[in-house]
């Protein structure tokens, strides 16, 4: 019986620890890339946020590149995705390379922890 109890509130520590991971995931946040453009275009977040880019063409792929900074990502074919946190606040325009030219472009906004 006691040791019983014990496994659940070994059980119950261990859905906390889980639900503090789930937590982190939340700070998580996607952008979609397709009909060449970014979906959002601009996008806000708290410092410390992942921005997780995803390829959600058909048969176009893309790539993230931050002109400002020279980086960014390799061309991420459909399915594919790329991330990048964000601790420093501040204003990130960035860009798809291979289209240019059709104005496939965003914004990451980065503000302080409230
Ligand atoms: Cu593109």
């Amino acid at each position: 019986m006691a040791k019983a109890s014990k496994t659940s509130l070994g059980a119950a520590l261990a859905a906390l620890l889980l639900s503090g991971a789930a937590g982190a995931d939340n700070d998580v946040v996607e952008v979609e890339m397709r009909d060449y453009g970014f979906h959002p275009a601009e996008l806000e977040v708290e410092a410390g946020t992942t921005v997780r880019w995803v390829n959600t063409e058909k048969r176009t792929s893309h790539d993230v590149y931050f002109v400002d900074e020279e980086r960014g990502s390799q061309r991420l074919f459909p399915a594919e995705h790329w991330e990048r946190t964000f601790d420093e606040p501040g204003t990130y325009p960035y860009r798809c390379r291979p289209h240019e030219s059709r104005d496939m472009q965003g914004m990451i906004v980065v503000v302080p922890t409230e």
